[in-house]
């Protein structure tokens, strides 16, 4: 999504960075069962059992370990759990929340090179390994790994050697059926109970074909499907169709278009809004709209320069129209720019307020400050011959024996103030300012034996 600024007579245009294509780097799971392992096999696995979704394997140090396990919920499968071990640290994620090492975390969160974060859509957690976790806190999850794991890894998302089927579903030249792949990363402890995957016995699927095409190769999506192929999400679809139970069976196709709208974002393609108020569609709270490829670096009133830094490619989720920026001080949805407060001392202001200090006034103005100096008598004092106070309040006590420069213009010689501290007791913690001079433009003006008082201002 491109986003412009426009003056009187020109726009300035940001053009988030797309990143490369990457799919090869993406394992997912979404919907009804299904999986994409990273060299793109799409398999259905319909079962509530435990399994490893990604491990690193064939290495000494185990550097990640992935495990999932789905539920059904409102008659939807969804994902329950998923078990995360990222270098040491234990990641748990369920719909009641994130735990890291068993204690529930607050978001975002950073330590031990982990950082999790979420936005209106997703749980992200990314590692400085090279790795990076989403979920959409229901159906859907995905992985990015980096590619020194290549043919490094096990379990569901399959050995992420670019090869497709090997050696996932053809391995020493025996073909193996998902059922079969899957079992062989299943872990259930002894005593769980957990559902089996049994193939599918409906026979008339066929018959969704040509809808699933038409909702998949829809002109929202014409963009990517040069980049994705649709024929294997058209066959992930026809098993959503055929499986569903509901009197409209477009409502079971939504996690599957979703997950090709997202496969496309990760090539690099730009889906459009395929959502309409009858199909598939998604709400958000208060004046924000569901974009299918939003900068998921969204400006905000404090933060209003985000979106033209990021680098990540975009997503899907809640965002503000064009023009409006969220406004994050008093959290009224989306506002121009120019309508957001600005907050001092704990204290919001509208646009416009204005607060002044000894030094300076500040108006708030597109969710900034903007200052003008203002005149400020600045004050500085010698007391008692020995305790002086600085312009800035720093008090000190000094005993000289001399004469000393109080005061002076740094870069010109517009005035310079010169103070004669001396002894003037039987000790030498006893000092007396016995005059003072006060020097302008390179003349003495003024000089003041200083007795009484003794003290300058
Ligand atoms: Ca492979």
């Amino acid at each position: 999504m491109t986003k412009c600024r426009c003056a009187k007579y020109h726009c300035f245009c940001f053009f988030p960075a797309v990143s490369p294509a990457h799919n090869g780097r993406v394992c997912s799971t979404w919907g009804n069962y299904h999986f994409k392992t990273f060299d793109g096999d799409i398999f259905q696995l319909p079962t509530t059992c435990n399994y490893l979704l990604v491990s690193h394997c064939k290495s000494n140090y185990e550097d990640f370990n992935i495990q999932l396990r789905r539920t059904v919920e409102n008659n939807q499968p969804t994902l329950g759990k998923v078990t995360m071990k990222l270098d040491g640290s234990v990641i748990e994620l369920t719909k009641d929340g994130v735990s890291v090492n068993g204690e529930m975390a607050n978001l975002p969160l950073s330590q031990a090179g982990i950082l999790i974060s979420e936005s209106s859509t997703y749980i992200k957690i990314t590692s400085k390994m090279g790795l990076v976790f989403q979920w959409n806190k229901d159906d859907a999850l995905l992985l990015e790994i980096d590619e020194k794991y290549v043919n490094q890894t096990c379990g569901l998302c399959g050995d992420f050697n670019h090869i497709q089927i090997y050696d996932e579903f053809i391995m020493n030249g025996v073909k193996i059926e998902p059922q079969d792949f899957g079992r062989n990363w299943k872990i259930s402890g002894p005593t769980e109970t957990c559902t089996e995957p049994t193939p599918s016995s409906n026979n008339n699927c066929e018959t969704y074909r040509a809808a699933c095409e038409d909702y998949l190769s829809d002109n929202a999506l014409a963009s990517c499907n040069d980049l994705v192929p649709i024929n294997d999400f058209v066959d992930a679809c026809i098993q959503d169709m055929c499986d569903c139970d509901e009197s409209d069976d477009s409502s079971c196709v939504c996690n599957t278009i979703s997950e090709y709208s997202r496969q496309c974002a990760h090539a690099g393609g730009q889906p459009m809004n395929w959502r309409r108020n009858d199909f598939c569609n998604k709400k958000c709270p208060l004046n924000l709209e569901y974009i299918e490829c939003g900068v998921p670096c969204a400006d905000t009133c404090s933060n209003s320069d985000q979106s033209a830094l990021c680098e990540d490619h975009c997503i899907d989720g809640c965002f503000c129209p064009n023009g409006t920026v969220l406004d994050d001080i008093t959290q009224s949805g989306c506002i121009p720019l120019q309508q957001c407060s600005c907050t001092y001392n704990n204290k919001t202001f509208a646009a416009g307020e204005s607060y002044s200090t000894n030094c300076q006034k500040c108006t708030c103005s597109g969710g900034q400050w903007t200052c003008i100096d203002l005149d400020c008598p600045g004050r500085c004092s010698v007391e008692g011959g020995s305790h002086i106070t600085s312009y800035d309040g720093l008090q000190f006590t000094f005993h000289g024996d001399c004469t000393y420069i109080l005061s002076q213009n740094i870069n010109s010689d517009d005035f310079v103030v010169l103070g004669e501290i001396l002894k003037c007791g039987l000790s030498d913690s006893e000092t007396c300012l016995k005059s003072v001079s006060l020097i302008i433009k390179g003349g003495i003006v003024n000089s003041v034996l200083a007795k009484p008082p003794e003290t300058w201002y």
